[in-house]
């Protein structure tokens, strides 16, 4: 079976509900106070059932000028509508709005009931006609069929059910993802039934005992039981008018305006990246940072409306813009919505969103509207490259498609054919894998480059460059987001750049491909006269200082070598003193050895068993404490057991 929504649109008392009574037998208005004022106040909710197999729910939607935002609740997400008009009373102000926001909202299959035809001659029904089809000429509802009725006489009611059903059999039941957006347009508690949601299910489907979010308050419920047109359903899908009965904790907080989602499919989001239509009756332009209210699905958000191309956009015509909420909403590209002046008195345009999460744009930026232009009709995988350029870091691919709001299956093949490309970087991650702009390579690569110029320029003498992990550690100074679960981005990069030439590998670190160890006379000198002061006496080694303090080389030229020895790991510092990194290991037997023989062991003894003085004993001795190497009592040590 397919599954429809229309939504009726038109101005106060034009018989909308009357309407909807004699086509379906259900009267909508069910609250006394409609009744007895014998308009409606809330959204009414009626079905039918049409040749060839669909189902169509009918949302019944408000006139009154007041009531204007409950008509835009209802008539979000709809596939078709039925504008009322009442031939007695003509083309009205509610018309032209509902109209404009039916335009604005894309809905673009229509109907025009012209109404009340048992009130007014041949003649006035005629140029109604006529009047009716020149209104909608320049909308979305251009051409649309227009049927004179009367709910009293019957008269044209035969012509109207064929002309619904004809649009709907040319009406493609909504294709859907997975991923559940169900925007609440009622809520209410029954009595030993709990909570009860009511909407039309934008996209996904539903069954009982799924969980679902609330947003934006994030609270998650389970679905108890749900209904389509008052009947039990184990699920529900796209298009259907839903009746969700919720579990949980927190229920009592969810209201009208609020989204049922599928929990961690969505982001929300307060700035809305779109283009934006200023209304054809709109009385003033579209001016840059004017408040404004934003409407979606049934969700409703102050905010302000930032021009990105034109400090103003007249009535009739497009621009892109930045909307910036006061409350965050579950977006997708594509939605479309309405935007209301701030008092909510006048609809002033409509939107598609473009960009769900976008970076703050500041006044004027051209290029911002130019590359929203381009999004506008992109496909996914431009869609893909386009977010990720914006994170200017590695994302994981869960986080890409919350953010996009698109379905995972579909971001992972996409994210997969990209990477086969070439067109963004990819590399398996804990507990994900990670994609990356191809910006963020270049930045790096630039980074990585900078880093390894300034390290040669430092360490002449040196032949290496830096180990990964301190590459990593000094690049995350300048990227924050290098932290080990984007290590694997540095990895690659530095694997690439040495396939390609720029860089080789020296011990265990990276270096300039063209980088060669640069030494001056005295510096050779210094390095054989340190390595011979070390290896000679290991146990009481020459100290660097020993060779500037002489005069004879300067401070800088011994230290740097010296620094050399200690990156190359040819000696070791303790303390003050510096050793050959043999040394401890030597130390390390003679003392192993000496408690062959020998339960304790004194300092004294061991300054005379490596032949040294209390200098060199000490801190050494100090190292293998650190070590946890004794027991100790004092000044006696034992060997500990282990
Ligand atoms: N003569 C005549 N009266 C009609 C017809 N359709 C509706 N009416 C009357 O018009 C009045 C308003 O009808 P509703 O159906 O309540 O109008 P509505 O468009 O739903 O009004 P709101 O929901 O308040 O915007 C009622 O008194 C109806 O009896 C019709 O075809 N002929
Ligand atoms: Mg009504």
């Amino acid at each position: 079976m397919k599954h429809l929504v229309m939504a009726t649109a038109g101005h106060i008392d034009h018989g909308k509900t009357v309407l909807v009574r004699a086509l379906t037998g259900i009267d909508t208005d069910r609250l006394d106070e409609e009744k007895r004022r014998g308009i409606s106040i809330v959204l009414g909710y009626a079905h039918m059932d049409l040749a060839g197999g669909v189902r169509l729910g009918i949302v019944d939607v408000p006139g009154h000028e007041r009531f204007v935002r409950t008509m835009l609740a209802g008539v979000g997400g709809v596939d078709v509508v039925l504008l009322v008009i009442a031939a007695d009373d003509g083309v009205m102000p509610q018309t032209r709005e509902h109209l404009d926001i039916v335009h604005l909202l894309g809905i673009h299959r229509g109907l025009v009931a012209l109404t009340k035809v048992d009130l007014v001659d041949a003649e006035t029904v005629a140029l109604a006609v006529e009047e009716i089809g020149d209104l909608l000429a320049p909308t979305a509802l251009a051409g649309a069929e227009i049927v004179p009725v009367s709910a009293v006489s019957g008269e044209g009611m035969g012509r109207l059910r064929s002309a619904i059903a004809s649009m709907a059999a040319e009406c493609p039941q909504r294709t859907s993802d997975r991923m559940v957006r169900l925007p609440l347009d009622r809520v209410f508690s029954a009595e030993g039934f709990g909570t009860v949601g009511t909407g039309t299910l934008f996209s996904g489907q539903i069954a009982v005992g799924d969980r679902l979010v609330c947003e934006p308050t994030g609270i998650e419920l389970r679905v108890r039981g749900l209904q389509a047109y008052k009947e039990d359903r184990q699920e529900i899908f796209a298009g259907q008018r839903a009746a969700v009965n919720l579990a949980g904790e927190g229920r009592e907080q969810i209201g009208p305006g609020h989204m049922l989602c599928t929990p961690g499919a969505f982001l929300p989001s307060a700035m809305l990246d779109v283009a934006v239509f200023s209304a054809g009756s709109s009385p003033r332009p579209l001016r840059h940072g004017m408040p404004i209210r934003g409407y979606l699905g049934t969700a409703e958000a102050r905010g302000r409306l930032a021009l990105l191309d034109r400090p103003a956009v007249p009535a009739g015509e497009t621009g892109y813009a930045q909307l910036r909420l006061d409350t965050p909403m579950v977006a997708r590209r594509g939605d479309r919505m309405v935007l209301r002046d701030i008092a909510g008195e006048v609809t002033i345009a409509g939107c598609e969103v473009i960009d769900v999460h976008p970076n703050k744009h500041r006044r004027h930026r051209v290029d911002a509207a130019a590359a929203l232009a381009t999004l506008r009709d992109a496909d996914l995988p431009d869609v893909i490259v386009y977010e990720l350029a914006k994170a200017a870091r590695p994302c994981a691919v869960e986080e890409l498609s919350r953010r996009l709001g698109e379905d995972a299956g579909s971001v992972a093949a996409a994210v997969e054919r990209l990477a086969a490309a070439d067109k963004i970087g990819t590399a398996e991650s804990q507990p994900e894998t990670v994609v990356w702009h191809l910006g963020v390579d270049e930045r790096l690569r630039q980074a990585l480059m900078s880093a390894l110029i300034e390290h040669h320029r430092a360490r002449p003498m040196l032949a290496g460059g830096l180990a990964p992990s301190e590459l990593a550690v000094r690049l995350a100074q300048t990227f924050d987001w290098l932290g080990p679960v984007a290590r694997p981005v540095l990895h690659r990069l530095c694997e690439r750049m040495t396939g390609s030439g720029e860089l080789k590998t020296v011990g265990r670190t990276v270096a300039l491909a063209d980088h060669e160890p640069t030494w001056t006379d005295d510096q050779r000198a210094i390095h054989r006269t340190l390595l011979d002061g070390y290896t000679q006496n290991p146990f009481a080694p020459v100290q660097p200082d020993a060779l500037w303090s002489s005069g004879r080389y300067s401070q800088a030229d011994v230290e740097a070598v010296n620094e050399m020895l200690l990156a190359e790991g040819r000696i070791v510092r303790i303390g003050e003193l510096h050793f050959p990194s043999d040394a401890i290991d030597q130390a390390r037997r003679k003392i192993e050895a000496f408690f062959q023989t020998h339960e304790t062991m004194l300092m004294a003894q061991f300054r005379d068993l490596i032949g040294s003085t209390r200098k060199f004993a000490v801190p050494l001795m100090n190292h293998f404490d650190d070590e946890q190497m004794f027991d100790r009592d004092g000044e006696v040590r034992r060997l500990r057991r282990r």
